[in-house]
């Protein structure tokens, strides 16, 4: 086929976009998967297409949303990837039925499908249909489609989410008077029509967007706050003059600019006193109380200190 031809037959084919959209509006009234339209039967010729040389597989995404994800980010992206055809095409046709809660977001050109890497050296035109779906298509005088995100699709979740919808987004093949969707080589010969009678029968993995539970946010399990007798500076649960001790070196430490090297919990037991400073006077109360208890003193170190 030259180059000329097969532009005619791309520009055909975005041509039957809104008879394609006709026929689907009268061929199906709704679904169980949400898609309006329907895959129609791929006309094989009597060609089988396992004898294909090249096997590609287009696949859309398929995309597990968390019900709180999904309400952060009700618009999502939708990837069609194409593998196993590298180098091996160049003139395509698709037509993607989407679920009908579902709205296609237009890019700033008014765009509603964008080209990935994959048909980075190729011709394309998309075009919104007016049932759930949209017609995408490329070209090129040369057999540059590779494989990879060939074309990506935004799409705004409706609002009501619910844990277990799912919206799918699918290949539907159509063939519309005679011209029907394509995945062509240049040449366009029998080894082009066994791959695209693969991709039409065998090679499509349609997509969905899935709403799973709600992601349960981890919160860290706050570390239990420790308990400590005041005076007790360094939890051997008894106030003796160990305590005394760290209480006088840390005021020593803190005199000559150091960091005080206690916690939280064990500054509130080191301030004795209570004033909001740990000095020498705590450590002498520690001590203090240490020496009351030694000769048979039985108040607690408040108690002690009240006096
Ligand atoms: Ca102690
Ligand atoms: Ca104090």
């Amino acid at each position: 086929m030259k180059k000329n031809q097969v532009i005619a037959t791309i520009i055909t084919a975005v041509m039957t976009i809104t008879a394609a959209t006709t026929t689907a509006m009268t061929a199906f009234a709704g679904s169980a998967t949400g898609v309006t339209g329907e895959y129609q039967e791929y006309n094989l010729k009597g060609m089988d297409p396992n004898m294909a040389e090249t096997k590609p597989t287009v696949s859309l995404s398929h995309i597990e949303l968390p019900l709180n994800v999904a309400q952060e980010n009700p618009v999502q992206e939708v990837e069609m990837t194409i593998t196993g055809a590298k180098l091996k095409y160049c003139s395509t046709g698709f037509h993607i039925g989407y679920d009908e809660r579902l709205t296609v977001v237009l890019d700033e050109f008014g765009s509603c499908a964008n080209m990935g890497p994959a048909g980075k050296k190729l011709g394309k035109k998309d075009a919104l249909g007016s049932n759930n779906d949209l017609f995408i298509s490329t070209m090129c005088s040369e057999n540059l489609g590779i494989d990879g995100v060939l074309w990506t699709f935004q799409f705004q979740l409706p609002e009501n989410l619910e844990v277990g919808d799912k919206f799918p987004i699918e290949v539907l093949y159509r063939n519309v008077n005679g011209t029907g969707d394509i995945f062509a080589s240049l040449e366009n010969d029998d080894a082009s029509h066994l791959m695209e009678a693969w991709v039409f029968t065998n090679g499509i993995e349609q997509g969905y967007i899935e709403i799973t539970e709600p992601e349960i946010e981890e919160i860290p399990e706050e570390e239990p706050e420790e308990e400590m007798i005041i005076g007790d500076i360094n939890g051997d649960q008894i106030i003796n003059a160990s305590d005394a001790s760290q209480i006088l070196a840390t005021y020593s430490l803190v005199q000559v600019g150091g960091d005080i090297p206690l916690t939280e919990a064990q500054i509130t037991a080191a301030d004795i006193n209570k004033d909001g400073k740990v000095d020498a006077k705590d450590a002498s109360d520690a001590l203090r109380y240490y020496t009351y208890l030694s000769i048979g003193g039985t108040l607690t170190i408040e108690a002690f200190l009240a006096q």
